[in-house]
């Protein structure tokens, strides 16, 4: 069923480190060797032996409205011909710009870069130019790219392979992130309350989407919008995941909470490398050139990305959102539903378009030290059964699922009987 991936995988080994270019999708986490895609469309991926799948993966949040939405492929396809670089201004820049100003709460101005770790590098180095501090809180189980500050007890990727730190990162500069449980309200005071005016930023996943998926507890991006601005430190929502999937406006005006700084990714550039990083004028402004804080990149801006994610963002509205909700919320409780019927403990957390369930007999959860709880091992049985059976969530425990706008009910009908196929035999 899946010989030609395997060869090429086993080609990859010789090339490649791990034979990928990004550890999760090596399958490390639920064994077995990784599939090699060749197409996609709407909500179907088709890989090199002409298998067919519903997909849950969705190229980890950005493909929104399905693969090969046209009017993505046409924005592209139209500007290829033009141009595909020119390390220059261009008005596709400015177009994109102006949709995520107009749409995200607390974007003044934007820079555009190349991927979510980029911005988030790029986000924390100007929080430390703007407060002179050097001290990053982070919550543990968040991922916000791996950029040496920000790999500290992270999700994702390391969560899955078991790394809760990684060797390289200076052991000066990884003190100077302190990483909080997720939700907890009480430790995001202590830390103010013994370290607040050397705290530069917290940096925080608004809805956690690294460990699963993780919504906020009533309270929580409050909290940290309340000690940031007593303390004269900066909120920072790394929106990567959540930006304009959850809403038009992200994580933050789904929930009301305006931070100083946002990371966008992945989404924005409709699944072209891209990134972006914002906030008010005052802040975006210490930038270079016009400030002193550095940051640049030739391929920043690069056309191509600007005229896939203009077609991408340009086609969302209320009416997107209120489907992509009401066909999240017939799959999760679909799921619910079966694993009643099949007495088999899962906790199904979810958020407009996204979505994760863990093998559990907790009634909830809320942060890492709950996902940790977890049956990862039944996780994987799980992947393998409904992969045979056409169905493709996450080589991972700890990632979560997304619907697309590309979606039916047909299509979540037929995941629905594969996965109480999928829970009879596990
Ligand atoms: N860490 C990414 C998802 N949260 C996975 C990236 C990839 O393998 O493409």
């Amino acid at each position: 069923m899946h010989k030609r991936s395997a060869e090429a995988y086993q080609r990859a080994l010789q090339l490649i480190p791990g034979g990928v270019n990004s550890p999760v999708r090596a399958f490390k986490g639920v064994g077995g060797t990784p599939v090699f895609f060749e197409s996609g469309e709407g909500p179907f991926l088709f890989d090199l032996d002409g298998n067919k799948y519903v997909d849950y993966v969705a190229s980890w949040g950005p493909m929104l409205q399905g693969y090969s939405f046209p009017p993505v492929v046409q924005a592209v396809s139209t500007q290829a011909q033009r141009a595909t670089s020119f390390g220059a201004p261009c008005m596709l820049e400015l177009e994109l710009a102006n949709l995520l100003v107009s749409s995200v709460p607390s974007l003044e101005k934007v820079r555009m870069v190349n991927s979510g770790t980029e911005a988030t590098m790029s986000v924390i180095r100007l929080a430390r130019g703007i407060t002179n501090r050097d001290r990053i809180v982070k919550f543990t189980g968040c991922f916000h790219g791996h950029a040496d500050s920000l790999l500290v007890q992270a999700g994702s990727g390391v969560l899955t392979l078991g790394l809760p730190d990684s060797p390289g990162v200076p052991t000066a500069l990884a003190q100077q992130t302190l990483s909080l449980p997720y939700n907890d309200i009480e430790a995001v005071q202590d830390v103010f309350t013994q370290f607040g005016n050397e705290i530069a930023a917290v940096i925080v996943e608004p809805i956690a989407g690294n460990m699963g998926c993780i919504p906020p507890v009533a309270g929580f991006l409050e909290e940290l919008r309340t000690q940031t601005t007593q303390h004269g430190s900066l909120l920072i929502f790394d929106e990567v995941m959540t930006g304009f999937r959850v809403a038009l406006g992200g994580a933050q005006e789904m929930f009301k909470v305006t931070p100083d700084l946002t990371t966008l990714g992945k989404v924005v550039g409709g699944g072209l490398p891209v990134g972006a990083f914002g906030g008010s004028a005052e802040l975006m402004d210490q930038l270079a050139p016009l400030g002193p804080i550095y940051q640049s990149g030739t391929l920043s801006g690069n056309p191509l990305a600007m005229a896939g994610g203009f077609a991408l963002l340009n086609s969302l509205d209320t009416d997107f959102y209120d489907k992509l909700d009401e066909l999240t919320d017939y799959c999760t409780n679909g799921i619910r539903d079966l694993a009643k019927k099949h007495n088999i403990g899962l906790c199904v957390n979810s958020v407009c378009g996204m979505f994760s369930f863990n093998f559990t007999s907790q009634s909830r959860v809320s942060n890492y030290h709950e996902v940790e709880q977890c049956d990862s091992t039944r996780y994987a049985k799980f992947f393998h059964e409904m992969l045979r059976q056409g169905i493709y969530f996450a080589p991972s425990a700890y990632e979560c699922a997304f619907v697309s706008g590309s979606h039916t009910t047909l299509e979540i009908d037929q995941t629905l009987a594969v996965f109480d196929d999928v829970l009879k035999l596990l």
